[in-house]
């Protein structure tokens, strides 16, 4: 996987307009009714990161999720982290 350059970095963020950068990093926190709902959103999410073997980081609090995704082994962002945040804005 190939490392994104500030310019392809702009043009897929339009892509996914609700994730932010972050440094090396695109986050995005999703609200739900409750803290079952959160954890129901993240199982979901954890069988799609496997699939992809690509984990995001993840912060819950109560019913709020927080998702980092960012490619270590590249050392930076790359198609795959956009990839999955459009995968995971359709869960
Ligand atoms: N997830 C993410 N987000 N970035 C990575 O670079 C990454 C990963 N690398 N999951 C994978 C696992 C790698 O460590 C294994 C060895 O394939």
């Amino acid at each position: 996987m190939e490392k994104l350059n500030s310019n392809q970095i702009t043009e897929a963020l339009s892509s996914v307009p609700d994730w932010t950068q972050k440094g090396d990093n695109i986050t995005r926190t999703f609200q739900f009714k409750d803290f079952p709902g959160a954890i129901q959103f993240v199982n979901a999410l954890a069988k799609i990161a496997e699939e992809a073997n690509h984990h995001p980081d993840i912060d819950i609090r109560w019913n709020k999720v927080t998702l980092a995704l960012s490619t270590h082994d590249a050392g930076g962002l790359t198609a795959k982290d956009f990839e999955l945040a459009k995968k995971f804005d359709q869960l």
